[in-house]
């Protein structure tokens, strides 16, 4: 990108953005939601597309001056819905809560009942948490993993949702590793009445390539976060049945949101149409083999993954038995250039703050060309660091060795 003009006007930011793009560089990304878009991503967000207002949608303004935007936008959406096989979509949320918000927005009132699965089992806090506003707002009831099998226990969802008779029952999680039986959920909801949302924010890119199950043809209505695996730019998406496409709309705006970002839903475009090549494809396919060769790896030096394994791009790694709590895991392996997210484990015993987990996950380390060859080291290294905490020599020596594998993966935008 040439930042001439900002890094003269405003020496300030500029010089904190040439160092984030130096940490960037340097440094190994692992944690499971972010990833490295591309050179067009970037170049799309940085248009005046950002100098528009468009209130409505294609063909429906409140403001002149919008032929363009349609057509963007327009793109935007007929992308989405070849990507996931989609009836309806909506491009314009701005993140993965508001697009969430938005869908509790369409087809709930305050108060009523819906089935989410817990935060430390994997959910998210906008599944009904209760600091959250899902929580505050709706009557969440929530179902787990299985304590043996570390899988979304669909005895117990069944169970609760005979007994419960939600309005909504939500699947699609933020730290859990394993396929989820969309068909099963949807059995499960049609016997109660229920609507069926799938969040599917961390996997959207996986299922885009087809190396997931996609639930868009199977739910009501499903949301994701166009950033992580599907590798474009922050924002979100609202895709459903034609039958639910009026509340949908209406729910994103007027009920949420005034003007949609329209630099970003070029961005959205762009990447939608990196994600429909075959490459993204191959993209998808390693995101998941590494990350099983990093599970293999972490389990053969003693750590204890959440489920055994892993059917997508991230990992739970229980650190009880390592004498180590996710927080300070975090913090050891930053000293050595690579970035990791403190995570719950099932029925934790600590608190979310401080978790007795990590999770792991492989979208950017392989968006750079990393392969099972790197996911080998890299687990050897997340183990020498932990085991050599205090060891300042050694946790230095681990980090010039972090430095040199990433600066032999560039990242394809910088
Ligand atoms: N913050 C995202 C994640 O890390 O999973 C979800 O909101």
């Amino acid at each position: 990108m040439d930042y001439s003009n900002l890094k003269a006007q405003d020496k300030e930011i500029f010089s904190n953005i040439e160092k984030e793009v130096k940490r960037q560089t340097e440094e190994m990304e692992l944690i499971a939601s972010e990833n490295y878009v591309s050179k067009a991503v970037l170049e799309a967000m940085a248009t005046v597309l950002t100098n528009k207002y468009s209130e409505g949608y294609p063909g429906k303004r409140y403001y002149g001056g919008n032929h363009v935007i349609d057509d963007v936008e327009t793109i935007a959406i007929e992308r989405a819905k070849k990507l996931f096989q989609a009836e309806h979509v909506n491009v314009q949320p701005l993140s993965g809560s508001p697009a969430n918000a938005a869908v509790y927005f369409a087809f709930l009132k305050p108060g009523d009942k819906v089935l989410g699965l817990k935060l430390d089992h994997g959910g998210h806090l906008s599944h009904g948490h209760p600091v959250n506003f899902s929580g505050l707002l709706y009557n969440f009831v929530q179902y787990e993993v299985n304590n043996e099998t570390g899988r979304v226990d669909m005895e117990m969802v069944e169970r609760i949702a005979k007994k419960e008779k939600p309005k909504m029952i939500v699947a699609g999680y933020s730290a859990y590793s394993r396929e989820i039986e969309w068909q099963r959920f949807k059995e499960i909801a049609d016997k109660v009445g229920a609507i069926t949302f799938a969040d599917i924010a961390h996997t959207a890119g996986l299922i885009a390539a087809g190396e997931m199950d996609n639930p868009t043809p199977i739910f009501d209505v499903v949301s994701t976060t166009t950033h992580k695996t599907l590798r474009g730019p922050r924002g979100a998406m609202i895709m459903c049945k034609e039958e639910h496409a009026k509340k949908i709309d209406k729910s994103v705006f007027p009920g949420m949101q005034g003007g949609p970002h329209d630099h970003i839903t070029a961005a959205k475009a762009v990447a939608f149409g990196e994600a429909l090549r075959p490459e993204f494809k191959i993209y998808a396919k390693q995101v998941i083999k590494n990350c099983q060769i990093l599970s293999d790896e972490l389990s053969n030096l003693g750590y204890r993954i959440i489920s055994n394994g892993t059917d997508n791009h991230l990992i739970v790694v229980d650190l009880n038995g390592n004498g180590f709590v996710g927080k300070d895991a975090e913090q050891v392996l930053e000293r050595v250039g690579i970035s990791i997210s403190r995570s719950t484990i099932p029925n934790d015993p600590n608190p979310p703050y401080n978790p007795s987990g990590i999770r792991v996950g492989t979208p950017a380390v392989t968006t750079r060309g990393m392969k099972e060859a790197e996911m080998e080291q890299i687990a050897i290294w997340i183990d020498n660091a932990l085991k050599n905490k205090d060891d300042q020599n050694k946790l230095k020596i681990i980090k010039d060795e972090v430095k040199a594998m990433c600066l032999d993966f560039p990242i394809p935008s910088i």
